[in-house]
């Protein structure tokens, strides 16, 4: 496989500009997939926030396989991280948030009190690399909120924080987390799940990728969707499903376009419920 060329300083740039906006808010809420959870962790910015309140929330869990997901929810547990497992497209998934804020916040506000003020709002901010549903949820969150966008004097200039409640507010643009591209197989992780352009890495790598996986953990996964029951050979099946889908150009089953359409199916999840990455 080729080289994926990545930029560490325009790297360093995203995590500072994140870093600086993480000095606004009292809780950062990260997003990641839960269908390949550590691949889409940066782990510089992890360095860099430490000791900052986060609440980590695996998105897309409708799409992930569940048994995986039971395993990835007790290794970020034993980190004692603060973990909510959700689908993001349901509209409850704002009140779980909500409550989960308000929980995270509960000592500031006592300590806020006990000086004799009313207890502020939580700000926090939401984080994450591309296409985890980061603007899903800042969309539902605003939507919730009778008061919308608007503009609280005496932060960062140009910052909006949007009311979602009395004890919440959000930073209105999310921090996109530059993707970490040091270990080839998660970045592979990444274009399989679209956060990556796709066109970084050749569509019949990835296809081929992700065949083998599947072969290993998910043999069944082809069997409703195309009629092929089992996973033997990578050219083999790419050609059937050019076959059983009519790929045809220039008069011949095309497999760059079996490739695109195996990578498309996966990723929309209409080859079932499946996780690329084992839990630890
Ligand atoms: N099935 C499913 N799709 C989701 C979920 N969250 C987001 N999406 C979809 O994933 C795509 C990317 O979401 P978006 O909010 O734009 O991600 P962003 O790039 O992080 O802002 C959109 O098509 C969303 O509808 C989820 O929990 N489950
Ligand atoms: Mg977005």
């Amino acid at each position: 496989m080729p080289q994926i060329h990545w930029f560490p300083g325009h790297m360093k740039k995203a995590l500072n500009e994140i870093e600086a906006k993480i000095k606004l808010v009292d809780i950062v809420i990260e997003i990641l997939d839960a269908r390949a959870p550590l691949s889409s962790i940066n782990p510089e910015f992890e360095k860099r926030t430490q000791n900052k309140k986060k609440i980590i929330v695996l998105s897309k869990a409708d799409l992930a396989d569940p048994s995986e997901t039971a395993k990835w929810e007790a290794y970020f547990k034993k980190s004692g991280a603060s973990l909510l497992i959700l689908n993001l497209n349901e509209p409850k998934s704002t009140n779980i948030i909500s409550n989960e804020v308000k929980r995270l916040g509960v000592e500031k506000h006592q300590k806020e009190i006990a000086k004799g003020m009313k207890p502020q709002p939580l700000k926090t901010m939401i984080i994450g690399i591309p296409n985890v549903g980061k603007s899903s949820l800042i969309n539902r969150l605003a939507k919730r909120s009778a008061a919308g966008v608007q503009n609280k004097p005496g932060y960062t200039r140009g910052e909006q924080f949007i009311k979602v409640n009395n004890d919440f507010i959000l930073l209105d643009t999310p921090g996109i987390l530059p993707m970490s591209y040091e270990d080839k197989n998660k970045a592979i992780n990444l274009a399989l799940l679209g956060s990556v352009k796709e066109d970084v890495l050749p569509n019949e790598d990835l296809a081929l990728y992700l065949f083998n996986y599947l072969k290993k953990n998910y043999p069944n996964a082809l069997n409703d969707r195309f009629g092929i029951e089992e996973l033997t050979d990578f050219s083999q099946t790419m050609d059937l499903i050019a076959k059983k889908r009519g790929l045809i150009s220039n008069g011949v089953y095309d497999l760059e376009r079996a490739y695109i359409l195996f990578l498309k199916e996966f990723k929309d999840g209409k080859l079932g419920r499946i996780t690329l990455e084992k839990a630890l």
